[in-house]
């Protein structure tokens, strides 16, 4: 279900503000119900797809992860930015089940 949650923040320092929408029932390859989160660009067409098998995500897919179903945006200060990944917006350790945080570097 996309957009089953939805945040936003300028995820990768553009001026423009940036959408993530979770789909905590999407299918990773053969996983069901891995789940996954969309990063839409607002200033560009450009947009990321994210899954916990991406970099950067610290797990792996599997069944039931239900990753998106929460979402929080995260923006510290560019100087206090731990950047892990080369992607624009990073889905860190979930502080709850299911949920996930989009921190912009
Ligand atoms: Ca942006
Ligand atoms: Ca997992």
């Amino acid at each position: 279900m996309f957009g089953y949650a939805l945040t936003t923040g300028d995820f990768n320092h553009d001026g423009g503000t940036d959408l993530a929408a979770g789909a905590p029932d999407e299918d990773v390859g053969a996983v069901v119900d891995a789940g996954a989160v969309s990063v839409l660009n607002g200033l560009t067409t450009a947009g990321q797809f994210l899954t916990q098998d991406s970099p950067g995500v610290g797990s792996s897919a599997e069944p039931g992860d239900s990753f998106g179903a929460a979402l929080a945006a995260a923006n510290p200060a560019p100087a206090s930015t731990a950047a892990t990944t080369t992607t624009n917006a990073t889905a860190v350790a979930p502080p709850t089940p299911g949920s996930s945080v989009l921190r912009r570097h």
